[in-house]
């Protein structure tokens, strides 16, 4: 009996699923036709993606290379083996575990390696910037752990270290978490380590969002100061959609590998893992520096720009690939100023601000980021054009317009224009693998 169906190895997906073809092929147009300014997406390169949907989707592994519980790992031990040695060189350290899944599983393994049920954490409040995976109450890990929070600084939104280190000393964490997904400014890692180190506290630190930029070396690092880094592979490492762990410590990795296979995850997601392998190398490339440069110059010149526009931008301005514009001043809200923007062809996120009385699902602020867009090729002028536009079209907002406004359509017009200088994918990319 012959079971596989007619194309199913060679026919395109529009012809096999023309639901999802026209699905893929739609979101293709929408990334074509808009600026993307979400601070955790970014343009994976044609090769990430042609690695990510590859014919290694079908191999089944557990375990690490050379010692599978499954046969037939030869090619993907070595690409396994690939994808380490370039997290190792990218980030300088000793030991990189390319399995998560994601990185709250990264940073979910790394808490299952280190505590206990019911130990102590002390991580950045999600309110003022850090992440669900750091002991959010909302999120398992909220749950399991007995966790303190430090958040930033009224006047200035900066995390100020010494409240950090009172708040370490009244709560005598196993674990101190530094990283997040909203905060514009460089942490001080050093300072970190030594309040880890005053009380006896292990270090993480999250880099998702910066693993990019520290990668292309426009950021400190903080792989010499944390006993463990944990990242995403997305966002400004412009790549597969998936988690790492790297750390300096060689025997705290062989204890993350066992914990994280069989404690947390099981088989390994090869297809991803190919995908992150691919954007390890690209990131090894010197015009990858290049590129991290110019990211973090682009957000400061939005953030500049928005600034003389008589927008406040939480702490100022930006160290990194992301600002937080904080629209209490305007009376504006978060969730209808990204709408707006959309409309006028502008991709971006409702955040909270720090010290915010907006729900989560309403927040007064906009996280905006230059990554994305400048993987597109936009350059200082696109983005100083851009944040132009998006003060026009929230001061629109502002004084009352509507979605039919002048600003809105202006805007839209700008923007296509933007993207038709500076084109993305072509469309035989939804007929290809
Ligand atoms: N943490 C979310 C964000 O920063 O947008 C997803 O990565």
């Amino acid at each position: 009996m012959v079971v596989t169906h007619q194309g199913f190895f060679d026919a395109p997906l529009a012809e096999i699923d023309p639901a999802m073809g026209d699905i893929v092929a739609r979101e293709l147009t929408r990334q074509q036709t808009h600026i993307e300014l979400i601070a955790s997406e970014n343009l994976a390169s044609r090769a990430v993606m042609q690695a990510q949907g590859s014919i290694i989707t079908n191999k089944t592994v557990e375990g690490y290379p050379g010692k599978r519980y499954h046969g037939g790992a030869a090619v993907v031990d070595e690409m396994e083996r690939l994808g380490i040695a370039r997290a190792k060189e990218l980030f300088g350290c000793a030991y990189a575990n390319l399995q998560p899944h994601s990185g709250s599983q990264a940073n979910q393994t790394v808490l299952h390696t280190l505590l206990k049920p019911g130990d102590r954490i002390l991580s950045m409040d999600l309110s003022a910037g850090g992440h669900l995976s750091h002991g959010a109450q909302v999120n398992q890990t909220g749950r399991f752990y007995d966790v303190a929070h430090y958040g930033v600084r009224r006047q200035d939104g900066l995390i100020d270290m010494d409240e950090v280190a009172k708040r370490a000393i009244a709560h005598q964490p196993q674990m101190i978490i530094a990283g997040g997904s909203s905060y514009p400014r460089v942490i001080d890692f050093a300072a970190f380590r030594a309040i880890a180190n005053e009380v006896g506290a292990r270090l993480l630190v999250d880099m998702a969002h910066i693993a990019g930029l520290i990668a292309g070396r426009a950021h400190p690092s903080p792989v010499p100061h944390a006993d463990v880094v944990t990242t995403t592979t997305t966002k400004t490492l412009r790549g597969a959609r998936g988690g790492l762990i790297v750390s300096n410590d060689e025997d705290l990795g062989k204890r993350i590998d066992s914990s994280l296979f069989p404690g947390v995850q099981g088989s390994a997601h090869l297809q991803i893992m190919a995908g992150k392998t691919v954007c390890l190398g690209e990131a090894l490339r010197p015009e990858f520096r290049d590129y991290a440069a110019a990211v973090v110059a682009h957000a400061q010149v939005m953030a500049t720009t928005l600034l003389e526009r008589g927008y406040d931008v939480v702490t100022g301005g930006t160290d990194t690939h992301l600002l937080l514009l904080d629209l209490r001043r305007q009376d504006l809200k978060g969730n209808a100023a990204c709408d707006r923007l959309e409309a006028a062809g502008i991709t971006s996120n409702k955040n909270a601000v720090p010290f915010d009385d907006q729900k989560p699902w309403v927040t007064s602020g906009l996280r905006l980021a230059s990554s994305s867009a400048t993987t597109r090729g936009l350059g200082p002028d696109d983005f100083r054009r851009l944040a132009g536009l998006t003060a026009d079209v929230l001061d629109e907002m502002a004084a009352g317009g509507g979605l039919d406004g002048p600003a809105v359509s202006a805007t839209r017009a700008a923007v296509s224009e933007i993207c038709a200088q500076h084109p993305i994918y072509p469309n035989s990319i939804v007929t290809e693998t």
